[in-house]
């Protein structure tokens, strides 16, 4: 396992990875509500926040926009995805090497796998492939661990997520992103999980106080952090929502001190 406490993942052993694939992975349809979201050097400058450790895309807008921001973000360096528009059994693609990841300052790498996917057995391999040349570079490795595909219909059910997070400890990823499944549903995640580290998956918009009273809640069941992007981007104040969660990831706040702290 490799240690991600003292990397600039991680802010007093917690995280929030600013999450900004959705382009690739959902389409322009996210980024609609709030049209400067599209916008690539708008959501760096979000992630100069310091509540975030880190903003995780894909290598194009890596490419195109941290060489601006390398001084004040971190960098994850999504490995593997795939468009809304491909419609067969869940899979993504291998887009960016980890060694292309290291090339371009990336600080950790992520990589998502479908369990229960016909496409399960391939991509666990090119996961094997990443994970060992990431230790060579001594990259935390984040697993996006998103089980879905032919039996499985619905992927937040709390058993479904534990596997999940005990799939990630099995193959070696530092850190499981999971759906969010309930606090019971994280418990378990996180029990399953062993020294892998859990962080919640944000999903879709919801309002200041759900929202935060459901990372509020994976917090205090043990997860480590947040990996969240529409919650954050599709907010006309990114900012205000980022002063919150600073609040109950690193301050473990309770929700009403966080939603006071946005008011300030
Ligand atoms: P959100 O906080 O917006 O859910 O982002 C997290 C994330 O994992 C993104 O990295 C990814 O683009 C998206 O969710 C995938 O969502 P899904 O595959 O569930 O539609």
């Amino acid at each position: 396992m490799r240690a991600f406490d003292n990397t600039p993942l991680a802010r007093d052993g917690k995280v929030l990875i600013l999450a900004y694939d959705h382009g690739l992975e959902h389409g322009p349809v996210d980024f609609e509500d709030v049209p400067e979201s599209a916008n690539p050097e708008h959501v760096f400058d979000v992630a100069t926040h310091p509540a975030v450790t880190t903003v995780a895309v894909q290598k194009g807008i890596a490419e195109a926009y941290y060489p601006s921001y390398e001084d004040d973000v971190n960098l994850l360096a999504k490995l593997n995805g795939t468009s809304n528009l491909w419609m067969g059994e869940p899979d993504s693609a291998v887009n960016c090497s980890v060694d292309y990841a290291a090339d371009i300052g990336a600080c950790a790498v992520g990589f998502t796998l479908y369990g229960g996917s016909n496409h399960e057995i391939e991509m666990a391999e090119e996961f094997r492939e990443v994970q060992e040349r990431a230790r060579e570079h001594d990259l935390p490795v984040v697993m996006w661990a998103y089980p879905r595909g032919q039996g499985l219909k619905n992927d937040t059910k709390p058993d479904v997520i534990a596997y999940a997070a005990r799939q990630a400890l099995e193959l070696g990823a530092d850190i499981a992103k999971v759906k969010y499944p309930g606090r019971a549903g994280m418990e378990k995640a996180v029990r399953m999980a062993g020294k892998t580290r859990v962080v919640m998956s944000g999903g879709s918009k919801r309002s200041d106080r759900e929202f935060l009273e459901n990372v509020k809640a994976a917090i205090d069941a043990g997860g480590v952090g947040l990996a969240v992007g529409r919650n954050v981007f599709q907010r006309e104040n990114p900012r205000r929502i980022l002063d919150g969660l600073e609040q109950v990831i690193y301050e473990e706040a309770s929700v009403d001190t966080a939603l006071a702290a946005m008011d300030r």
